[in-house]
């Protein structure tokens, strides 16, 4: 049986593709390819400055120095789909790639065959050169003269957004402020712009989720918008104009794997690397954890779409385990004493039931640990995700009152 990543498993069957849209006017499928066209030409650009060198013809001698390198950059960008990080390190070890967040960024931005979650992964993390190489990326975007709706469709084409809320909030934020730069004077404030990023995704998830029966006019659209522009409303022609637009096209968002944003929004997210003990046999395997819609699934890769274990978190607790042969373990256990029930792949592609009765999880740092343990916590309990954008929101709109 394959298991598709996140949550089509659960339902048994691919979920829901959107609906084709029936009548789609001229004007707005013009509109929709401008940004796409927008986006090739600066990629050409980028691509005609990087072979330029290559136009001198190289030596004999040089060449298979050249099919080396050439072959050498392959194995980076595989290695980069497999594990982003452990890739870049490849290609800066080999001479092939710049330690500069510039570099990397471009390298991020314009090379082709670059997986689309790899990319969000990398982009996603919170050490210095990963920020730095985000600023960099979202300043290879070109949204002048774009509305927010396609600046959008550009930006969440380039990559796949990583499920955790913490990096999706670094990323919208990093949109949000590369949008204001590109377009100064359209919103009064960066928190602005992220906001109502954040209400066309929702839109979007609204009008076109076969899901969700009640569908936001435009009216309501408005409505749940009001004073967000520092305590001021946005002009209705403005909202109107980013409502038909999603309305007669849904985003596009990178490898459809039955992802819809609605899961990637709505849900408490955190992923990365922990170790895990077996079951039966008590071995630590290093495996690549994702924890979304209260389920927690490991991998073996980070990019890998099926994963090899399933853990629902319902019912489950989480906490600290000092004694132990790890140093940062913590341990997800059924208060009631009972077996866990999780769901794991066989060798042969078969799903059986997991057969721990705690899972012991080993962290690289305590700091990691605590934040697994918490995160875990949240999204047994409540959203973080209405947080970030709901502490937002109070800070535009109480600037009138200031
Ligand atoms: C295996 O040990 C791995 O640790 C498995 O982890 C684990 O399955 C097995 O537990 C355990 O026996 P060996 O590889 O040394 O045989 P993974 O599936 O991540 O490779 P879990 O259930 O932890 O996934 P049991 O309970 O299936 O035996």
């Amino acid at each position: 049986m394959a298991i598709c990543r996140k949550d089509s498993f659960l339902w048994g069957k691919a979920p829901p593709k959107l609906p084709p849209q029936a009548k789609r006017k001229q004007g707005d499928t013009a509109e929709i390819h401008k940004f796409e066209l927008l986006d090739d030409i600066q990629k050409l650009r980028l691509e005609i400055n990087h072979i330029m060198p290559d136009l001198h013809s190289p030596k004999p001698k040089e060449q298979n120095k050249h099919v080396m390198r050439n072959r050498k950059f392959l194995r980076g960008k595989k290695k980069f789909n497999m594990d982003p990080k452990t890739g870049i390190h490849y290609l800066i070890e080999n001479n092939l790639l710049e330690w500069r967040a510039e570099s990397v960024a471009e390298f991020l931005y314009k090379e082709e065959g670059l997986n689309k979650t790899a990319i969000g992964n990398f982009l996603g993390e919170r050490e210095e050169m990963h920020l730095q190489t985000l600023k960099a990326f979202v300043g290879l975007h070109e949204f002048s003269d774009l509305n927010l709706v396609q600046a959008l469709r550009q930006f969440l084409w380039s990559f796949r957004l990583p499920g955790e809320a913490q990096k999706i909030d670094r990323m919208m934020e990093a949109f949000a402020t590369r949008y204001c730069d590109c377009n100064p004077g359209v919103f009064q404030s960066t928190d602005t712009c992220y906001i109502l990023s954040f209400a066309i995704i929702m839109l979007n998830t609204s009008l076109h989720n076969p899901n969700v029966k009640d569908k936001p006019s435009l009216q309501r659209f408005v409505s749940m918008n009001r004073g967000i522009n520092n305590g001021e409303d946005l002009p209705t022609e403005l909202l109107t104009k980013l409502y038909a637009s999603i309305r007669s096209e849904p985003f596009k968002i990178p490898e459809d794997d039955g992802n819809d944003l609605t899961l990637t929004f709505f849900n408490p997210d955190r992923e990365g690397w922990l170790l895990k003990m077996g079951g039966r046999i008590k071995t630590w395997k290093r495996r690549w954890f994702i924890l979304t819609d209260s389920c927690l699934y490991y991998f073996e890769y980070t990019t890998d779409k099926d994963p090899i274990g399933i853990i629902p978190l319902e019912n489950l607790c989480v906490r600290k385990l000092e004694d132990s042969s790890k140093p940062h373990c913590l341990e997800l256990y059924n208060a009631k004493g009972q077996k866990i029930k999780a769901c794991k792949t066989e060798n042969k592609g078969r799903v059986v039931q997991g057969k721990h009765q705690s899972y012991k999880l080993n962290a690289a740092s305590e700091e990691e640990r605590d934040d697994w343990i918490d995160a875990i916590r949240a999204s047994i309990t409540k959203d973080p995700f209405y947080d970030l954008v709901s502490v937002r929101k109070r800070k535009v709109i109480s600037n009138t009152s200031s």
